[in-house]
């Protein structure tokens, strides 16, 4: 029987590891299915498929395919006679051991201020970038050192803001899962003795404490004036500026250093105080200056904004992180205060509401005991999310947890964001219900979604091919930079290409991969970092 590939049997692209939950999502069709060996031609597995449901936020009609019962390692696809075949996949017990890699290694390709040799970045390789002193705003005289640290995405802008964040969610990853991260990733600090995901975030740490100002404020981010068009990163030698200290930016910068100071001080004692002393010292600054500030563009620059509408969350995470690293009491009063206050949704791991990383840095700290009626509530109210997003992945037609209204500029993040939710819950509860989930978000990352991609760059069959990532496009090399999380489909159709090309379509389908279209398909550290944990749970 010869079989094409319809794109309509929706599988993880990247496998399935032997002892897994092993379902496809069939669009449109039901009936007997089978499972074939790639390379022997092989049907190792019949079966039948559930019957079609209608899945409201692709609009699609999807069926099951269940093929657990196979566990034998090997290269394997499904076929439904009359509707084709899936792409090929992995069953083996190390299949997500190079995407996590790989999505690790990502945030390598994105450091600014050295050049990246061939023998760690191969094709990517490139010049030394953004090296000159930037501007402090509003000054055009006085300059300052801010060399270093990651590109925050497709462009080269450094933001204080999600660079901490994305910091963050590795370093829980190396906190919870150290098993996962005992390889080396081929960047130039490997082999030196400490894991090569810490050396990689103390690449940004470096540069986060150079956006320290003597008051202890941080700097919100240094960029360009504008974006500049797409070329290499050492075309882009436009003038820099600091723009002013945010408080968000001072909320998040406190409490990664915080995470810091704990997680370093076994490697190397000094420069984990020297992260405590710079925590402590943002907090202070948070105490003397209790508006928010600094979020909005001044003036003259356009760049990524990273606005915000409140820092409560950001001084609960630094008040949270700082009370888990010292014990000290007093970060109790406010984390208590400000938990009880209950003014936002306390389980965001996102940039913009960092509270979800606070209740993680209480929930599983030395003392979370201290104050027992907050670690009910706060355990409490942790399961019932998790049991919410439970709820939502039995209704959703592709197994993840997210609304109609999740479905927007990187809604990828919340995919993940949410699989880490449910990973904590586990750890919380030890139920395998979540973890069942958890992965189901992976498998959406990884090509189990309506638009059959696998969201992450170089990896699975249908593939993407041109995020919006200056040096992917303006490098000349035809494989984009690997191991890139794409933002994902957005309902809200924010860039021109996007309106020109996906008006009309359901929430889940709203993605292109085309280079413009900065809304779906750019890529970022922060996404690439959730991911990177999500990734790290089943790879251990
Ligand atoms: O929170 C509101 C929600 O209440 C509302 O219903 C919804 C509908 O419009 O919007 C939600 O806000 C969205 C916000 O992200 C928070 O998620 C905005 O629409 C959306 O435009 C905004 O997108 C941000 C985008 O910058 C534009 O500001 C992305 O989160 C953020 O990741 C992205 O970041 C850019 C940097 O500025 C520059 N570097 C690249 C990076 C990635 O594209
Ligand atoms: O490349 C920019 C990307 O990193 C941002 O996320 C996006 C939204 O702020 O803007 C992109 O830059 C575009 C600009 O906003 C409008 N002109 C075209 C630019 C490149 O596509
Ligand atoms: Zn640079």
């Amino acid at each position: 029987m010869h079989l094409e590939i319809t794109g309509k049997i929706h599988v993880d692209q990247v496998g399935y590891r032997p002892d897994d939950k092993k379902i496809a999502v069939i669009c449109g069709s039901e009936g007997r299915f089978e499972l074939v060996d790639e390379k022997s031609g092989e049907v190792v597995f019949k079966g039948e498929t559930t019957e079609l449901v209608s899945d409201g936020l692709s609009g699609d009609r999807v069926s099951y395919a269940d093929f657990s019962s196979v566990k034998k390692q090997g290269r394997y696809y499904l076929a439904l006679s009359g509707i084709g075949k899936s792409y090929s996949f992995d069953i083996g017990k190390e299949v997500y051991r190079d995407v996590k890699n790989a999505m690790l290694k990502a945030l390598y390709y994105q450091r600014c201020g050295i050049q990246l040799d061939e023998k760690f970045a191969g094709d990517w390789k490139h010049k030394s970038c953004h090296i000159q002193d930037g501007f402090v705003y509003p000054s055009k005289v006085q300059k300052l050192d801010g060399c270093g640290g990651w590109h925050d995405a497709g462009d080269y802008g450094k933001y204080t803001v999600p660079g901490a964040v994305a910091v963050a969610h590795l370093l829980l990853a190396y906190e919870f899962f150290p098993e996962a991260f005992r390889e080396e990733i081929n960047i130039p600090e490997s082999g030196n003795g400490m894991p090569d995901i810490l050396n990689e975030c103390k690449y940004e740490l470096d540069w986060l404490f150079k956006m320290q100002d003597h008051s202890g404020g941080t700097y919100h981010k240094l960029t360009t004036c504008k974006f500049p068009g797409f070329i290499m990163p050492e075309e882009d030698i436009a003038d820099l500026h600091f723009t002013p200290v945010s408080s968000t930016a001072t909320g998040d910068f406190a409490a990664v250093m915080a995470m810091a100071a704990r997680i370093y001080k076994n490697y190397d004692a000094e420069y984990a105080n020297r992260c405590l002393t710079a925590a402590v010292k943002a907090w202070e600054w948070l105490q003397q200056n209790t508006e928010l500030t600094g979020t909005k563009n001044p003036e003259g620059i356009e760049t990524g904004e990273y606005v915000d509408l409140s820092d409560s969350d950001e001084r609960f995470w630094a008040a949270s992180e700082l009370y888990r690293t010292t014990g000290n009491t007093k970060y109790l009063e406010h984390i208590n205060s400000a938990y009880k206050s209950g003014d936002k949704n306390f389980f965001s791991l996102g940039w913009e509401n960092v509270a979800g990383l606070g209740v993680i840095a209480y929930l599983f700290g030395n003392e979370p005991k201290a104050d027992n009626a907050l670690y009910t509530a706060m355990k409490t109210d942790f399961i019932e999310y998790a049991d919410e997003l439970l709820g939502r992945v039995d209704t959703d037609g592709y197994g993840i947890s997210l609304l109609e209204n999740d479905y927007l500029w990187g809604s990828n993040m919340i995919v993940m964001m949410n699989a880490m939710h449910l990973i904590m819950a586990h750890l919380l509860v030890g139920e395998d219900k979540y973890i069942t989930a958890a992965q189901g978000h992976l498998h959406y990352l990884l090509g189990r979604n309506t638009l059959d991609y696998c969201y992450v760059t170089g990896f699975g069959s249908k593939k993407v091919m041109h995020p919006h990532h200056r040096p992917s496009a303006a490098d000349g090399v035809k494989e984009p930079v690997p191991g890139m999380v794409a933002g994902g489909p957005d309902k809200h159709l924010h860039d021109e290409i996007a309106r020109a090309q996906l008006k009309g379509l359901a929430p889940a389908k709203c993605f292109i991969d085309h280079v413009d279209s900065y809304s779906t398909n750019e890529i970022t550290i922060y996404w690439n970092s959730p991911a990177v944990f999500v990734a790290a749970y089943f790879d251990r």
